[in-house]
């Protein structure tokens, strides 16, 4: 059916004759039916990837690429003087997580379904997804972000359980999202809600109040990225998703012939980091309720759960007092116990129980009671195999393994950057659609000057639109000749967002002195911090201040813009990303996981510029030195440093003239007048007798090779090389090569 008939049919009305929204419910009724039509179960083994996040980001342009169907719409409403733009416009994102952990979750999604395998995301479907940023007095506030609309992607199943807590019980109801895989089947995401949510107690903020737990369950996401802030109305969360995802296991495998013994051949359980940990005890509990004993249940549940470790950071590593998942959880307890006390009798290591003073380590059960444990990328996974984990790995070597993280290309490629895919088209024909390998292809057009011409025109492209787009939606003035570098992720220290907040000031200094940059630059940054984090937030603000004192000095503006984009989410990402010459990379070595934004960049046509951390690691390796602008310390140097306990951020500031007068300028006369002392002053004590993340060490090479990275854009024609070369070795970050991985070596589907 063409988008005019199924328009006639529900309005009675040509295309021109509808408003954006009616277009848009239309699109999103006609999208629906079909993503329907390709649901499957095919497959005697599932997947189920049981996540506490999954940042879908908006679905329309997405699910219609993936449908093959966008251009045919895009040009039907073209011929109707409607742009396909002004539609998306109209769909709320749900923001149904943090950062990188729920957002790599959707891709996983989208190449699980694309591969043609059989697995469906199980999570909550929370009312409110993380909050609404909104700047005020340069201070970050938080208000509600909702986004289920009457008409909207979910679909009611009638599929409901009873779930127990200490004190109560709650009955839950299944919503579907459909996952449409790129030409291929259509597998799910199933959220998990309560009957009766009370969304009436949720205002204009989003301290409203959360005592009723068996009204407010699923009403909002937790706005906590990689730190753990002890929450404890998060257990109840936790449990609401575990228990239902294990009885919809047990459901479905029983429904396809498993007699439960061997529900290993059935079903493949992907625990994305701790959240999900509590599934252990509950699948054993459900197994034991249906007839199987106790050293049976573990083992069955034991070869069919693997555990992703996201963090190294000891603050998100969750322990939950037992007293508290007692009084929430009073029937996992048992087991929990159980579990442990069988490893106490096996392993002498006593750094490895799960119960130790006290607390819960969720991460301990699932290794133990796992098949696999992974890292997300080479050097993350080392560094839990020989330091953070390395009790376990002498334990069960045979556990850990790899997956380096990876992107789907159709949501970031074909639909933010469709002008760089037809240009990719037109060079090497459309195979790396399916096969992103085939981007190597584009090697072959190095030395021809008018791809590199035409690269630099789509990237020209790209930044005008952000700036067209800025300029409408939050009135920000841009210059698209300058140069556009790019930081945009979760605030926290350990991403040094004030790192770069002291490069800007002394390049403010610099251009005050009369040393003018050879072309304007632009820094952008985007970024929420986790409401209860308050350096996080401190962050925020200096950067908002210099907003303010640099784009309004005349002396200065002309070379130097600063913008922080409000309220910082996919859709943004979106329009961020292609519009992007260097991307920002520079958390402190052996901290960052892998990053994902990273992968985007790079796809893009970014270059780089970054620690020696995370998957940087590897865009390294795979592009070479002279293709990507590394800096800083080895990850072997922090850890060290780390060991030892003698770093002192003081005699780095003493010795380093320069550092010490940016780091002096966050408490002058001139940002107070436009920021508050409190938060100013803690900041910059912070920096001065702490700075955690080590930003003082890595700021002298940060400031040259962002210096050098800025002269070489000077030079387009060798600025273009590196950027094809970039997109060339791009293929490897494809979340489809991530996902066939994870499939051969973890879950062995089909
Ligand atoms: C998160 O986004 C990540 C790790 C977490 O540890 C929690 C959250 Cl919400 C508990 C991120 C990592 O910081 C990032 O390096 C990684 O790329 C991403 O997960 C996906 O693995």
């Amino acid at each position: 059916m063409t988008l005019a008939q199924a328009i006639e049919n529900k309005y009675h009305r040509g295309i021109a004759e509808c408003s954006n929204e009616e277009i848009y419910y239309c699109l999103l009724e006609m999208t629906k039916k079909m993503a329907e039509d390709k649901i499957s179960n095919d497959g005697k083994k599932k997947l189920y990837y049981i996540s506490a996040e999954f940042l879908i980001g908006k679905l329309l342009s997405n699910n219609l690429i993936n449908l093959g169907i966008y251009e045919d719409i895009k040009k039907e409403l073209a011929d109707n003087g409607k742009a396909i733009g002004d539609i998306e416009e109209i769909e709320l994102e749900p923001s149904l997580g943090n950062g990188g952990l729920g957002r790599l979750a959707a891709c996983f999604m989208d190449s699980v379904a694309t591969l043609g395998l059989n697995g469906d995301g199980v999570g909550l479907n929370y009312h409110y997804g993380l909050f609404k940023q909104v700047f005020d007095h340069n201070l970050q506030k938080e208000t509600p972000n909702p986004w289920i609309t009457d008409e909207s992607w979910l679909t009611k199943s009638d599929i409901s359980y009873t779930v127990q807590f200490g004190g109560f019980n709650v009955q839950s109801r299944l919503y579907d999202i459909d996952v449409v895989g790129y030409n291929n089947r259509t597998n799910r995401l199933r959220l998990f809600d309560i009957e009766s949510v009370d969304e009436s107690i949720v205002g204009d903020t989003i301290d409203f109040d959360k005592d009723q737990i068996a009204k407010n369950l699923t009403l909002f996401l937790y706005p906590d990225d990689s730190d753990e802030k002890g929450r404890l109305l998060r257990v109840y969360q936790q449990y609401f998703m575990v228990s239902n995802a294990a009885r919809l296991v047990l459901d479905e495998c029983v429904a396809k012939g498993s007699n439960l013994h061997d529900l290993a051949d059935y079903a493949a359980i992907q625990i994305n980091d701790t959240h999900p940990s509590m599934v252990i005890p509950e699948l054993i509990r459900l197994l034991q309720e249906r007839g199987i004993v106790m050293d049976e249940a573990i083992e069955i549940v034991s070869k069919v759960c693997a555990y992703t470790n996201h963090t190294i950071l000891a603050e998100a590593l969750e322990k939950w007092p037992i007293y508290f998942l007692e009084k929430a959880v009073p029937q996992l307890m048992p087991i929990i116990r159980e579990l442990d006390n069988r490893v106490r009798q096996k392993v002498s290591d006593e750094s490895t129980y799960i119960i130790k003073d006290g607390l819960v380590h969720m991460a301990h059960m699932d290794i133990h009671y796992g098949y696999s444990v992974n890292g997300v990328a080479y050097l993350h996974t080392e560094i839990l195999k020989n330091t953070e984990l390395n009790n376990f790995y002498k334990l069960y070597p045979e556990r850990f393994n790899n997956k380096t993280n990876g992107i789907t290309f159709r949501r970031w490629l074909m639909a933010c950057n469709p002008e760089l895919s037809a240009m990719i088209t037109d060079l090497i024909g459309d195979g790396w659609k399916k096969d992103a390998n085939e981007l190597e292809k584009l090697a072959n057009f190095m030395d021809d000057d008018a791809v590199l011409d035409r690269l630099l025109a789509v990237k020209s492209g790209k930044k005008a639109d952000l700036k067209n787009y800025l300029k409408a939606t939050q009135g920000m003035d841009i210059d698209d000749n300058s140069i556009y570098d790019i930081q945009i992720k979760r605030l926290h220290e350990y991403k040094r967002q004030q790192m770069n907040a002291l490069y800007i000031i002394h390049k403010y200094f610099e251009i005050k002195e009369g040393k003018k940059p050879a072309r304007p630059i632009t820094l952008f940054f985007g970024a929420k911090a986790a409401p209860a984090y308050v350096i996080a937030k401190d962050i925020i603000h200096l950067i908002l201040c210099l907003q303010q004192i640099i784009n309004n000095d005349p002396e200065v503006s002309p070379y130097l813009k600063v913008f922080m984009v409000e309220n910082y989410n996919v859709t943004l990402a979106e329009k961020l990303i292609p519009a992007c010459d260097i991307s920002e990379q520079i958390s402190l070595a052996s901290k960052e996981a892998s990053g994902t934004g990273n992968m985007k960049f790079m796809l893009n046509g970014a270059l780089t510029l970054g620690t020696m951390d995370g998957a940087n690691v590897e865009i390294a390796e795979l592009v070479g030195e002279d293709n990507i602008y590394t800096f800083g310390e080895s990850s072997e140097t922090v850890i060290a440093r780390y060991e030892r306990g003698d770093y002192c951020s003081k005699d780095y500031y003493e010795k380093d003239a320069a550092l010490k007068k940016a780091v002096d300028f966050i408490v002058s006369d001139q940002v107070m007048a436009v920021g508050c002392r409190e938060n100013l002053e803690r900041l910059y004590n912070e920096l001065l007798n702490k700075d955690w993340f080590m930003t003082f060490p890595d700021f002298e090479s940060y400031v040259a090779t962002k210096e050098r990275a800025y002269a070489d854009y000077e030079d387009r024609k060798t600025w273009a090389k590196k950027v094809l070369l970039n997109i060339s070795k791009a293929g490897f970050f494809s979340s489809d090569r991530t996902i066939a991985q994870y499939n051969d070596e973890i879950w062995k589907l089909n």
